[in-house]
């Protein structure tokens, strides 16, 4: 891979504030008021040669359930999935799955083996798809292209069997800056608004507390990680660094 494909920070800024990108984006929105959510990924879908690919690979979600709390789940959100490379099925190197149609929940999620990821369970989809309420379409997105979808669209990718570089993308996600995140604790940055005095802060905005209970303690929205899985992954990686056996 070449030092090209990475960008730098403020090539990441200039980018995310692109006024096409933007412009769009708010008329999918339909706000003046958008905002940059904090789930911005690049990404990096290593070939699945590696030992340590399973514990990248992204299983079928809606990025809504990405979310922290379920108050953001009807927030006006929009994924823009960017790859710095050519990404196609004939390449094989992570092509994108989206399921036509979004469901009008955000339907339950848990924890997959082996990474930190969230996937929806593969029986909901089946029910899903066999009352013909979606079907599945994948997507051949050439580098710098943007692909849109929103909050409750269910989508994967496939993991990697092109061997020669890893599958470099951005996941942005933008939003109604009116609305809530979903992410306690974390902070939005606005990029454009109706005030004729607004400008960019790129320090995070940070608008929603992080609920605790009694006790102090913050609890996941789909459950705590099981010990076993963290080992697991844990597991993997040291193994696959050569470091040391849990
Ligand atoms: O980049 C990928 O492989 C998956 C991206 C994704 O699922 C997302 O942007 O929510």
């Amino acid at each position: 891979m070449s030092r090209k494909t990475i960008p730098t920070l403020e090539e990441f800024r200039v980018f995310v504030n692109n006024s096409k990108l933007v412009d769009v984006v708010g008329q999918l929105l339909q706000t003046p008021e958008v905002a940059l959510h904090p789930t911005n990924n690049p990404r990096f879908v290593i070939p699945d040669t590696c030992e340590w690919a399973e514990t990248q690979t992204v299983h079928w979600h809606q990025d809504a359930a990405t979310n922290d709390s379920p108050d953001g789940d009807f927030t006006n959100m929009l994924t823009a999935w960017v790859p710095l490379v050519d990404v196609s099925l004939v390449k094989g190197n992570g092509v994108m799955q989206l399921v036509k149609g979004a469901p009008d929940s955000v339907w339950k999620h848990h924890y997959t083996t082996l990474n930190g990821h969230i996937t929806v369970d593969e029986a909901d989809l089946s029910a899903y798809l066999e009352k013909k309420l979606g079907e599945i379409t994948t997507v051949d997105v050439p580098a710098g292209s943007v692909l849109l979808f929103n909050n409750r669209v269910v989508h994967r990718s496939l993991p990697s069997t092109y061997q020669r570089e890893a599958r470099v993308s951005l996941d942005l996600r933008f939003q109604d800056a009116q609305q809530t995140m979903g992410r306690p604790g974390q902070g939005m940055v606005q990029l454009r608004s109706a005030d004729p005095n607004f400008q960019i802060s790129w320090v995070p905005k940070k608008v929603e507390p992080v609920p605790r209970d009694e006790f102090g303690r913050y609890h996941p929205r789909w459950g705590q990680k099981p010990d076993s899985l963290f080992r697991e992954q844990l597991a993997t990686r040291a193994k696959t660094l050569g470091l040391w056996e849990l």
